[in-house]
């Protein structure tokens, strides 16, 4: 059963339906539920927030990435998903956060890097840190170095978390640091980087103190670091 609830989340995500009034791609999908109801329904189920997240609306959009890169989906395709999930999310995050403290174990700033605009992937790691009990001050997307530095002296924060999807923007997570380094900062903050063009090899030579690959890894990071 849950299974076929996960297929159904998946497929509807690749559909950009958001709910059951959407047409979506594909013939045969009227009037069905779409992501959001079929996430309420997984929850409402019992199904762990964590596999409806992974297995569903994240497996979902990596599809979707797919299908954008072979040619078949267009921009506004991948837009239709993205806003399925991203109100999916919205769905899922107080079960996230109910199960988890009030913010007790640290404070941590999520940015998506100047000039980026994805922000499901740092959506997804923000509500699973909020979860496992951390305060998550989120600045949003396309958020220049220097807002960020100003944040996280504003905010003492102990963990910086940065996301970038675009080759272009990668950069200024490198200068995100540079301008820690340059405020003296740098000591009272870990930073942890993101995405999928990012990899530990780049964290290494930006000077980043660890990369995740996913939500979960971005837990990890934090409960070493605070
Ligand atoms: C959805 C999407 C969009 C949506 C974004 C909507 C939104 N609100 O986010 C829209 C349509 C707006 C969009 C626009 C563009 N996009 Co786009 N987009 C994608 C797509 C299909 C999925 C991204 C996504 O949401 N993935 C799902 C989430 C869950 O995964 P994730 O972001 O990787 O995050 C996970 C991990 O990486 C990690 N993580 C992420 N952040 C962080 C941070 C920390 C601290 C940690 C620890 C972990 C972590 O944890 C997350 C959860 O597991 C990708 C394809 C792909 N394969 O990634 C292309 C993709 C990223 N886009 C791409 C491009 C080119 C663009 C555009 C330039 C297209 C255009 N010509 O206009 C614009 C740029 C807009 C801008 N300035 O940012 C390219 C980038 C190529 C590159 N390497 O530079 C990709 C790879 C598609 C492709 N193959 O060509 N896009």
């Amino acid at each position: 059963m849950s299974e076929k609830i996960i297929e159904q989340i998946v497929a509807n995500v690749l559909q950009g339906r958001r709910d059951q009034s959407d047409e979506g791609i594909d013939e045969g999908y009227d009037g069905t539920p779409g992501v959001t109801e079929l996430v309420e329904e997984a929850l409402e189920q019992g199904i762990p927030v964590e596999k409806v997240l992974a297995e569903g609306l994240s497996h979902g959009m990596t599809l979707v990435g797919e299908k954008y890169e072979s040619g078949e989906y267009f921009i506004p395709d991948m837009l239709a998903a993205a806003e399925a999930v991203g109100a999916a999310m919205d769905i899922m995050e107080p079960y996230l956060v109910k199960d988890g403290g009030q913010g007790s174990k640290g404070k941590i700033v999520m940015a998506t890097v100047e000039k980026d605009q994805h922000d499901i992937g740092k959506n997804l790691v923000t509500i699973m840190l909020k979860g496992a009990g951390y305060a998550v001050v989120d600045l949003g997307v396309n958020v220049p170095a220097s807002r960020i530095v100003e944040v996280v002296e504003k905010e003492k924060a102990g963990l910086l978390g940065l996301s970038a999807l675009l080759d272009t923007t990668m950069p200024f997570m490198k200068q995100t640091i540079e301008e820690l380094e340059n405020k003296n900062l740098k000591d009272n903050v870990r930073v942890m980087i993101g995405g999928a063009p990012t990899n530990e090899d780049f964290a290494r030579e930006i000077g980043a103190d660890a990369h995740g690959k996913d939500a979960f890894a971005a837990v990890k990071i934090a409960d070493q670091f605070l």
